[in-house]
């Protein structure tokens, strides 16, 4: 059956913790496309090198990944789920791919001039780790080791998605390949879910602001606290509108979370003040945390037990994708793999 089904990758960095926005954004997603696609998730901790992070840290946050995934409704029996780092794979591709991508290509990505602007030193460039700028292409590399037909991210990422299609064009007409060229899978609600404190930018695990951002492990009653608090207009009329970010972010995540249109959400609050709206987001912000936590628990104990199983099985097709393009190139190791 499965060599029917189109092939689905995705991964999330495992830079801090999960946000509520990954989940909306990302992990919804994939949960219920898993039943539809041939599944490839994974934990993208060679990425989470690109900028400085703790070891410590690190150990941490991608077992904690590992779990959540679990937790957010991933299913082995469905999905290959693993760690980006236990296959190799990943690392010799990216180089691979870099040697088709020009310097230009990847400073113009809007995710490297962003992050870059925030730690680059008065003095230049020097504080800029390369990695940072060469994430997209690690990005690339991982797409194409599964021939992946849709990548459902949000929209922060999709310009990634846009560059991978082009390399693969590329390498296809450079070395007569067939690499399918993937498409985004964007959610229709919840592709950007925005800063609690500042609804103009988007919820990020890396805010060095706690109230800005919903975590996945947040006791739930600091959560609920946090919806409470949420930066909003003054108006206190609740309608969708580019002009009101903050109540917009608020019926997004009912809606995400109730798996309502965000036309519904609007309708039922249309006649409530901002009170009852954030108390209604909060009770089902802190609904879902309370469920999912309670699942955490019991996987986290187990992830190193389970992890190997999909690292096997994703090395085998990401070997094959490799060892074609090696062979296209004139790398040709006949026996190695
Ligand atoms: N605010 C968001 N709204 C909707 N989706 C989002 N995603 C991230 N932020 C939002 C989606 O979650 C996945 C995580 O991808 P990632 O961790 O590889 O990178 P990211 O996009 O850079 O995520 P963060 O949370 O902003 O992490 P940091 O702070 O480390 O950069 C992707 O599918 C992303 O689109």
């Amino acid at each position: 059956m499965e060599q029917n089904k189109k092939r689905l990758i995705s991964g999330i960095t495992s830079t801090g913790k999960l946000t509520l926005a990954n989940y909306i954004g990302a992990i919804k997603n994939m949960v219920q496309l898993q039943d539809k696609y041939e599944s490839y998730i994974f934990i993208a901790d060679l990425h989470a090198l690109t900028l400085p992070i703790e070891p410590k840290v690190l150990e941490e946050n991608r077992k904690n990944i590992f779990a959540l995934y679990l937790a957010c409704g991933i299913d082995l029996n469905k999905t290959t789920l693993f760690f980006q780092s236990d296959v190799m794979a990943h690392g010799l591709m990216n180089w691979l791919v870099l040697t088709s991508t020009t310097i230009g290509e990847l400073s113009r990505m809007t995710q490297f001039k962003d992050k870059s602007q925030k730690i680059k030193s008065p003095n230049g460039m020097d504080t800029i780790p390369s990695g940072l700028l060469m994430y997209p292409t690690l990005m690339v590399a991982d797409i194409l080791l599964y021939n992946a037909d849709i990548i459902p991210v949000g929209i922060d990422q999709k310009q990634h998605v846009e560059l991978t299609r082009n390399i693969a064009q590329r390498l296809n007409n450079k070395y007569k390949l067939d690499f399918k060229l993937p498409e985004p899978f964007i959610p229709k609600v919840g592709a950007k879910i925005m800063s609690l404190v500042d609804p103009t930018k988007k919820m990020s695990k890396s805010d060095q602001n706690e109230k800005a951002s919903i975590y996945l492990l947040d006791d739930p009653e600091v959560a609920y606290k946090k919806i409470l608090k949420a930066v909003t207009d003054s108006e206190n009329k609740i309608y969708i509108s580019e002009d009101k970010p903050g109540i917009t972010n608020l019926l997004t995540i009912y809606s995400a979370l109730k798996n309502i249109s965000l036309e519904e959400s609007e309708k039922l609050f249309n006649d409530k003040n901002y009170g009852e709206l954030k108390i209604a987001v909060a009770e089902v912000v802190k609904e879902f945390l309370i469920d999912i936590q309670n699942k955490y628990k019991i996987y986290y104990d187990q992830v190193f037990k389970l992890k190997d199983k999909g690292a096997k099985k994703a090395s085998e097709v990401a070997n094959k994708q490799l060892t074609k393009l090696m062979k296209g190139m004139g790398l040709n190791n006949e026996s190695k793999f």
